[in-house]
């Protein structure tokens, strides 16, 4: 492995939106860097709200920052909350953005997401295809904040010369996900209901869609590494998709989930819910070419994240 060129010991290291499932994991994940890690919750500063970023930012003085922080949902929550999707992601990181240069933080990392790229992007898609055509409609307000974050970065990096970077993760899962019906992402859902099935002897489980989109998801500790090797190795103006290359479509992912899980029964799909984008895979060569490759396949971490279902939120007797 390359040295780094911006390694992390006795470095002060912000992580925002530590209690998220990317944040979490970033915790964890920088325990072994021998750095000090800062946090803040919601008492601390409300990262929407300029004047309290800025004075937490210049009372910490952090040398590096990660942003993990974001309102976050699955297909319905994007499609039914434009507004929060839009506003809270713009606020967060325009505020966290601009006071990092301010106070002179020598590296940011900022993470977005697959969906800001065109909703019939070619597959896989590699970084260049940002803002080649139309987005996906059902989360354009949250990937138009995600494409705003980016330039910001860019922006500072050419006006003011500053080290901040941009992570494009895929479709994340993984220990502390939000356990939600109607707010939270697909694998979530999808344990969730097939747990309950399994404890109840419920023989169908009902699936959005028509379960033929693919995504390709990555999990939550393959994440923070992927964001700590970047933030150590990779200084440039373009983002960097985060990603394992393999796809799955939904129906692949709720037969693993079954699997998993011990649930025998069947699947009805509601194709009156929405499929969302039908297909989504990175080009994941340049973090290849980086030096770094995800290690956990969907169905181990597909095991780690139900067991952590089970221990956390719903108990084996569901
Ligand atoms: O994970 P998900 O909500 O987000 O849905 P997206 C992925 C696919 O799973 C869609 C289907 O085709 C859903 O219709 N699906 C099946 C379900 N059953 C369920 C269920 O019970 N719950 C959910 N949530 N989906 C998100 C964006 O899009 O991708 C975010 O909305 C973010 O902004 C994220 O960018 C990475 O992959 O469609």
């Amino acid at each position: 492995m390359a040295e780094a060129v911006f390694p992390l010991t006795g470095k002060r290291v912000f992580v925002a939106g530590h209690r998220g499932m990317a944040g979490s994991a970033l915790v964890r994940r920088l325990a072994s860097e021998g750095c000090a890690i800062l946090t803040a919750g919601r008492a601390d500063m409300d990262l929407r709200r300029q004047a309290e970023v800025e004075a937490w930012m210049a009372a910490n003085r952090p040398d590096a920052v990660f942003i993990a922080a974001a309102t976050v949902g699955g297909i319905l929550a994007n499609a039914t909350r434009p507004a929060e999707f839009l506003y809270d992601n713009l606020m967060i990181e325009a505020n966290l953005i601009h006071s990092a240069h301010r106070v002179g933080v020598k590296k940011l990392l900022f993470l977005g997401s697959s969906c800001i790229y065109p909703r019939l992007a070619p597959q896989p898609m590699a970084e260049d295809q940002l803002l080649t055509g139309p987005l996906e409609p059902t989360n354009e307000w949250y990937a138009v904040a995600k494409i705003a974050g980016i330039k910001l970065c860019q922006a500072y990096r050419r006006q003011y010369g500053s080290d901040f970077i941009a992570a494009m993760p895929t479709n994340l899962y993984g220990l502390g996900d939000r356990y939600d019906l109607t707010q939270g992402h697909v694998v979530a859902a999808l344990i969730m209901k097939i747990h309950a099935a399994k404890i109840a002897n419920h023989d169908t489980v009902e699936v959005w869609g028509t379960g033929t989109p693919k995504r390709e998801f990555l999990f939550s500790e393959d994440l923070a590494d992927g964001l700590v090797f970047l933030m150590k190795h990779y200084s440039g103006e373009s983002h960097i998709n985060v990603g394992t290359g393999s796809e799955a479509t939904i129906g692949d992912l709720a037969a693993c989930i079954a699997r998993v899980a011990g649930y025998r029964g069947g699947f009805r799909f509601d194709a009156s819910k929405p499929d969302g984008t039908p297909r989504k895979v990175m080009d994941i060569a340049r973090m290849t070419a980086l030096g770094w490759t995800a290690r956990t396949p969907l169905e181990r971490g597909m095991e780690a994240a139900y067991a952590w279902y089970v221990d956390h939120v719903a108990g084996p007797a569901g």
